[in-house]
């Protein structure tokens, strides 16, 4: 397996490791997660979808990271990803970076996800800790996560230095897992470091558009786009095959400790671009309020 990515990264990188490790504690910097590890029945969760964000909102879609590691059998979850913040609670649309161990009958949540959402002031990017301002687990319309016991164990520690390909960190990994699995949908979570270079990070605007959002062009349109710099730590959540629920293939969202974060598209810095990551697949897959209608705009 370690061989296989090695392989198909070095067509798309210029310097690739790739190797099973001991998880690094996760709570040291820059991570900061509240707990040590991303092992222990892992597993991914695909809520809601873009159709509930485009072509027009529906507000009604809320959620809660609680209720969802219920629904994915483990209370207690520790759960990263890429979702919308619940614009009920934060009064304009944002994206939102869960990092959160989700309540258990010993503990309560403990919240340390990032909301990004544009500055009203400066039109700039404005990244806040969520629970500075907020004590639920509430999100909206949409997530892609990866959720696990939290605990320490082994992951795929993953080096890409110096992008040669056109494929992102993301896409590139993915397709080497399509490739090698056929029609066996495989599932990966974790967490990667940008350590050098910038990115292509996206922000939906504060207010839902009025208008109906048809295309892809309408959606870029739509969405603010930013080069940040690094160190991003980015959630990615990643299915090499869709057997058919109408998921989300790749969905990543990135905090940093300098106040930007958001949605990741590609490193912008090809030359000089540094990722360290660190992932698991995940043994089961779960599809929560699928769309009953559906479109495939918006959904790089
Ligand atoms: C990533 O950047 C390269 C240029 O370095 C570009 O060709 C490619 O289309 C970009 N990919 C994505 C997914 O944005
Ligand atoms: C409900 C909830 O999730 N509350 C917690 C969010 O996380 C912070 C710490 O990050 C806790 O202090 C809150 O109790
Ligand atoms: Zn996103």
């Amino acid at each position: 397996r370690e061989q296989i990515l090695r392989n198909g990264l070095k067509e798309n990188f210029a310097d690739v490791q790739v190797s099973v490790v001991e998880c690094p504690d996760l709570t040291h910097d820059p991570f900061n997660f509240p707990v040590k590890g991303i092992c222990g029945k892992p597993r991914i969760a695909d809520v809601g979808g873009v159709p509930y964000l485009v072509p027009l909102v529906q507000k009604d879609k809320v959620y809660d990271l609680n209720t969802v590691a219920k629904q994915i059998e483990l209370p207690g979850a520790f759960i990263l990803g890429a979702g919308a913040g619940s614009s009920r609670i934060l009064g304009v649309n944002a994206e939102l970076i869960p990092v959160a161990q989700a309540e258990s009958e010993q503990k309560p949540a403990v919240n340390a996800s990032y909301t990004a959402q544009i500055n009203p002031a400066d039109g700039g990017c404005l990244l806040e800790k969520y629970s500075n301002k907020y004590s639920d687990c509430e999100f909206g319309l949409l997530a892609n996560l990866y959720a696990s016991q939290g605990q320490p164990g082994k992951v795929i520690e993953v080096k890409a230095n110096g992008r040669t390909g056109r494929h992102n960190f993301v896409t590139c990994m993915r397709q080497i897992i399509e490739k090698c699995y056929g029609d066996k949908p495989v599932g990966i979570g974790g967490t990667f470091v940008i350590q050098k270079g910038k990115a292509k990070i996206h922000i939906m605007p504060p207010e839902f558009s009025a208008c109906p959002i048809n295309t892809d062009e309408e959606m870029n349109n739509w969405l603010h786009f930013f080069e940040m710099k690094a160190p991003l730590i980015c959630q990615p959540v990643l299915i090499s095959r869709d057997p058919g629920f109408d998921l989300r293939m790749e969905h990543t969202h990135c905090f940093s400790h300098h106040g930007e974060g958001g949605h990741y598209h590609n490193d912008s810095t090809p030359d000089c671009v540094q990722y360290l990551g660190y992932f698991l697949p995940a043994e089961v897959l779960f599809r929560i309020d699928r769309p009953k209608e559906s479109h495939r705009v918006g959904r790089d």
